[in-house]
């Protein structure tokens, strides 16, 4: 009796240690910050990206998409997370990369791109391809996966305005890059930075400051327009939005390079589900902030010509290094 109960732990044992060294390690888990809300394109960009790192590592990478904000509602805090390898991964604008990497000034001067249809041939060409290889390359600590669509970029303000003369001291939020302040204070304005997205329709209400600039969906879905109901049509810039992986946080967790190969073509399998989700929404946020009663205001050639010319000695002061990217964009624009 005695032995047979002796045998039976020492099987017991045997099993239970089996048991640990074959059970499947437990999955790398890693955080993506998106300041946008559910159903956003990007987020459900991010979130298919998610799905498919997941499928494509049969388990052992797992993406927690943490939207809206709750994670990180600052972009450049995003970033320094980022670089400090405390946050697996982000979804951002441009804009606050380009101060970590100034080679993005290339790709996000004002009135760079003849319409969606040139970016993205710039952005999935040879030039997209070795912006993000210059993002890995930068030192930052940061790596460029993919581009996501944004759409153009339009000042919204309190009140009506047509031409840079009718922007003069207002105070105008931007995004945390040196290129958009100058943008600003070109047209004569007061830039007003280190406001994240979700605090402007306050800033709007309590006169911190009197519009910003965005796209119709962030317009549309942060409730500026509600806030401040001229939206002016002058289109000054197309900022891609780019995935960024940290390489710190990446390495931390035990990530491959040939993971990270995975990772890379994962991100790169979503930009067309987002480029579809975009259009959607564009037009859907165009529809339901005119329905609400904003004011939009159509601008003649003209007085566009206007915001291109206050903006045109950007491409002098942040341009030139990059001469040869911008030269590359314009010839491929010839094609639109
Ligand atoms: C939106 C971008 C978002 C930026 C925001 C901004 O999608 O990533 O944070 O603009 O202006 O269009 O801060």
């Amino acid at each position: 009796m005695r032995k047979l109960l002796t045998l039976a732990l020492v099987l017991l044992i045997l099993l239970s240690l089996t048991g640990t060294m074959f059970a499947a390690p437990a999955p790398i888990k890693l955080r993506l910050s998106e300041v946008h809300i559910a159903g956003y394109p990007t987020t459900l960009a991010d979130q298919e990206f998610a799905r498919l790192v997941k499928e494509k590592t049969n388990g052992r990478i797992e993406i927690e998409v943490y939207y809206g904000g709750t994670l990180y509602g600052s972009e450049p805090e995003a970033i320094e997370a980022m670089i400090m390898g405390e946050l697996g991964f982000a979804r951002v604008s441009v804009s606050p990369v380009s101060d970590f990497v100034p080679e993005l000034n290339a790709v996000q001067m004002p009135y760079l791109y003849k319409s969606s249809e040139h970016m993205w041939a710039v952005l999935n060409g040879r030039v997209g391809q070795d912006m993000l290889n210059k993002v890995q390359a930068s030192g930052s600590g940061l790596i460029g996966l993919c581009w996501y669509d944004a759409g153009s970029r339009c000042f919204y303000l309190t009140k009506s305005a047509r031409t840079p003369k009718d922007l003069a001291g207002l105070k105008i939020r931007v995004q945390d890059s040196k290129l958009m302040v100058r943008m600003i204070e070109l047209l004569g304005a007061t830039p007003v930075t280190g406001i994240g997205p979700n605090d402007i329709y306050a800033s709007i209400m309590s006169g911190v400051i009197d519009g910003a600039e965005n796209n119709w969906p962030t317009y549309h879905t942060k409730g500026d327009y509600k806030a401040a109901k001229y939206y002016i049509l002058d289109h000054h810039t197309r900022v891609p939005e780019i995935l960024l992986a940290s390489e710190l946080a990446l390495k931390k967790a035990g990530v491959t390079a040939k993971d990270l190969e995975i990772i890379k073509e994962c991100a790169k399998a979503t930009q067309e589900f987002e480029i579809a989700e975009w259009k959607k929404m564009e037009k859907n946020s165009e529809a339901a902030v005119r329905a609400d009663g904003t004011i939009v205001i159509e601008l003649t050639p003209a007085e566009q010509q206007l915001y291109r010319d206050a903006m045109a000695p950007l491409y002098e002061e942040f341009g030139k290094p990059y001469q040869d990217v911008i030269d590359a964009i314009n010839s491929v624009g010839r094609l639109f």
